[in-house]
């Protein structure tokens, strides 16, 4: 019986040396620890052994089953770690390959030039507001000096939802209700920048829903030189230090007196091109002293208050400043014109 169970012990090494994989090993286990295992077999035939061979015989088939176990356990761990080392190598991930390029998206033009400006002015005390597209003729006209009727309303031609609700025309709409939400105490310093809407006919220069930025600042004894200092710092840092600007006499409802801003035409300094016209200067915004009519209805003391307001159009903003030849390239998402601005990120 000795000898068989030694037998079986150099069989089992054996086997399990040369099991190439956990599951051969397995099957290695189960076939020799097992119940019904060739080791229990043996054993089986105890009863015939006399009372002295027995506990030899027992103890010399526990320590097989031991080493049995102990080199199936030794296995298993080479197996796993040969296992775990095939994986590293089959994944393994060359880093000093070059990398494949990611394409990444960029800021719209116009989302760039509206931050800026937003950037500048937020820099000088100014609050960004917001009001709603889909407006009230209150806000939207009469708020702002245009009761009905008033022929001035024909300079903004308007898409009307009701008689009373339109999508706003101009950012102006939102002077109104800053004013208002201030119960007649100020300072008040805004601006406002979002989509405005007019039954325009598209054009390179028009669009029926373009972009306005408005600025607003009401205090006690705001002037005329303070709108012209606020334009100037403006235009130097958006279009450049050695642009000048002038303000021409215009009519807004809504302020009084009203100018338009030019500033000197980049391409030719001063002297006349295709781009300005030949006069040497380029329309860039509106401006004014805010109306006592509009001060009044919002609810501040015209007498105590005065102040100033811009509108401008980034559309035609960036236009002058990249030099975009069409107002359309901004809404028709052409990916070419979209990715030239990636660049200048
Ligand atoms: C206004 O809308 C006034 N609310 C601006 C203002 C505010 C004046 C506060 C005084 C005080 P205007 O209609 O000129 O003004 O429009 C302002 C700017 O919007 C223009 O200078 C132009 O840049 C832009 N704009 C006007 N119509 C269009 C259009 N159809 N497409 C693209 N931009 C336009």
């Amino acid at each position: 019986m000795e000898q068989k169970l030694k037998e079986l012990e150099m069989k089992a090494l054996e086997e399990v040396k040369a099991a190439s994989g956990l599951k051969e090993l397995n099957q290695v286990r189960v076939s020799y620890l097992g119940k019904k295992g060739p080791i229990t077999e043996v054993l089986r035939g105890m009863g015939k052994l006399s009372a002295e061979e027995r506990p030899k015989m027992g103890a010399l088939a526990n320590m097989i089953r031991e080493t049995i176990t102990k080199a199936i356990e030794n296995k298993n761990v080479e197996l796993e770690n040969e296992a775990v080392a095939k994986k590293l190598e089959a994944e393994t991930i060359d880093v000093t390959l070059p990398g494949r390029p990611v394409s990444t998206g960029n800021r719209h033009p116009l989302t760039k030039i509206i931050e800026e400006i937003e950037d500048l002015f937020i820099g000088m005390g100014y609050k960004v507001a917001e009001g709603p597209e889909v407006e009230h003729d209150y806000y939207n006209f009469e708020a702002l000096n245009l009761p009905k009727g008033h022929p001035a309303r024909d300079m903004q031609d308007s898409f009307y939802i009701t008689e009373e609700i339109l999508m706003r025309t101009h950012t102006s709409p939102v002077q109104a209700r800053t004013m208002e939400k201030h119960e007649g105490k100020g300072p008040v310093k805004i601006i406002c920048p979002g989509k405005v809407y007019r039954r325009d006919n598209d054009d390179a220069t028009h669009s029926h829903q373009f972009m306005q930025i408005e600025g607003l600042v009401v205090d006690e004894n705001i002037t005329m030189g303070d709108l012209k200092g606020t334009l100037e710092v403006f235009a130097k840092k958006i279009f450049g230090a050695d642009r000048e600007i002038r303000l021409r006499p215009s009519f807004f409802p809504f302020t009084e007196p009203s100018v338009e801003m030019d500033i000197s035409c980049k391409i030719c300094r001063g002297n006349g091109c295709r781009v300005c016209k030949q006069t040497g200067w380029i329309e860039v915004l509106g401006a004014g002293m805010v109306h006592p009519n509009v001060l009044e209805m919002a609810g501040f003391d015209s007498k105590k208050y005065t102040g100033f307001a811009f509108g401008m159009g980034p559309d035609r903003i960036a236009m002058l400043k990249y030099g975009i030849d069409d107002i359309r390239h901004f809404y028709t998402n052409d990916i070419r014109f979209l990715k030239q601005f990636a660049v200048q990120e």
